[in-house]
């Protein structure tokens, strides 16, 4: 099949894209190099040195005979975007090209702003280029399981039959999530759904848990063709970032008690559950959605894990937490769509921590300790929250 993906230079767009190549697939990569901005703009790098895309791309060629086309564009262009799907005219748009981190979107205004506009207005961009060029495309869309948060209920897969007095609809799951970048994932769902049934456009969501590790198959062949490692508080992810702190002895922080609870996935699965969606599409006029995780674990069990499997151990330190997110809660998300399909998870237990501490002992010598404390606070500011002062004289 014909494969374009969105964010093609990304942690996981860019395994994505090599995985699909590896596999027979015509892969093309778009990316407008934000993520590499954001680095810039934190001050902090990938723990494993990344090349460019054009160093990668030539080595991708080089290893595998197979060149993979790289367009520099930028989902918010949209004449660009429509452009580059009429030339093209692919089978499916694999799209991760969004504003991904949490606390990012939670630093201030300006990055709530800058996250909802680019991640929901360049989805929305592509949502038209896909019904002007070719409603037959299939997007698969990187959506998150932060979109359902944590109620009291099973979170089922999208979708949910609701009964009220004395009648029934299935609905799209209620959504209540945890930050402004998750939200906006929830207003890409909406908008998606909406042009599945009205301009019968079909559609995957695919809402993923929390991504560990850092090989896969592909990236292993060449260190040309490492994807970016990120251990920072505000694009580093938990698993990860407790390998790094517990190579450095730093303490694993943990945010609050560690009894919230996330599903995981290993990020060879990640590139496997996307081949899977794209050689099975979903129907014309269908919004199709997956929970894209293979286990649940709480912080606290992560950290124990950490700590437990690194030679020397680690210490574990609860912070307050810099979120606000429950701490103690009910967590059920079934996922039978991906499994149906042919997943054949990687598990946990199973997984060489050994491999990832070795990873990061290689590059310790890249590591800023100052990054890895969290300085991004999902409450208002104390003055914010104070009772204005009477005027005075009133
Ligand atoms: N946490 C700690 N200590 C840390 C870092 C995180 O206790 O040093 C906790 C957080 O409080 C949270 C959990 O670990 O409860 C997960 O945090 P995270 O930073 O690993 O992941 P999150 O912010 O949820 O976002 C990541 C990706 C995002 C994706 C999401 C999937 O950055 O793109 O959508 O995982 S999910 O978590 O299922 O929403």
């Amino acid at each position: 099949m014909k494969v374009l993906v969105l964010g093609g230079d990304g942690y996981l767009g860019w395994p994505t894209a090599l995985h699909l190549s590896d596999r027979g697939h015509e892969v093309a990569v778009l990316d407008s190099g934000v993520r590499r901005g954001y680095d810039v703009e934190l001050g902090v790098e990938s723990l494993v040195p990344i090349r460019s895309l054009e160093e990668r791309v030539a080595a991708w060629a080089e290893v595998s005979g197979t060149r993979i086309p790289v367009h520099h564009t930028d989902l918010l262009d949209a004449d660009a975007v429509q452009q580059v799907l009429a030339d093209l005219r692919p089978d499916a748009v694999v799209h991760y090209a969004e504003q991904r981190s949490a606390p990012y979107s939670m630093l201030d205004r300006a990055h709530a702003v800058h996250t909802q506009h680019n991640n929901v207005i360049g989805t929305l961009n592509l949502l038209y280029a896909i019904g002007a060029v070719d409603p037959d495309i299939h997007l698969v869309k990187l959506g998150t399981l932060g979109e359902y948060g944590t109620p009291d209920i099973d979170i089922e897969e999208g979708w949910l039959t609701v009964e009220h007095n004395g009648r029934s609809d299935r609905m799209l799951f209620p959504k209540r999530p945890g930050s402004f970048y998750h939200l906006s994932k929830v207003h890409d769902s909406h908008n998606i759904e909406f042009a599945c049934r009205a301009w019968d456009l079909r559609a995957t969501d695919l809402n993923q848990g929390v991504v560990y590790g850092h090989h896969t198959e592909q990236t292993a062949r060449d260190e040309r063709l490492a994807t970016r490692f990120d251990y920072d508080a505000v694009f580093g992810t938990v698993l990860n970032r407790f390998t790094v702190q517990a190579v450095l002895g730093e303490p694993l922080t943990v945010y609050g008690s560690g009894r919230q609870t996330r599903g995981v996935i290993d990020i060879r699965d990640t590139v496997e559950c996307i081949r899977l969606a794209v050689e099975n599409p979903a129907d014309r006029g269908e919004f199709r959605v997956f929970n894209q995780l293979t286990e649940s674990f709480s912080v606290a069990e992560l950290a124990r894990l950490v700590a437990g499997t690194h030679p020397g151990g680690a210490e574990v330190v609860h912070l307050d937490n810099p979120r606000v997110e429950a701490d103690e809660h009910h967590y059920r998300v079934v996922s039978t769509g991906l499994p149906a399909l042919g997943l054949q998870p990687h598990l946990l237990a199973d997984t060489l921590l050994d491999s990832l501490f070795d990873l990061v002992r290689r590059h310790t010598g890249r590591v800023d300790r100052s990054a890895l404390l969290p300085t991004v606070q999902w409450r208002l500011p104390a003055h914010a929250t104070a009772p204005a002062a009477e005027p005075p004289g009133l």
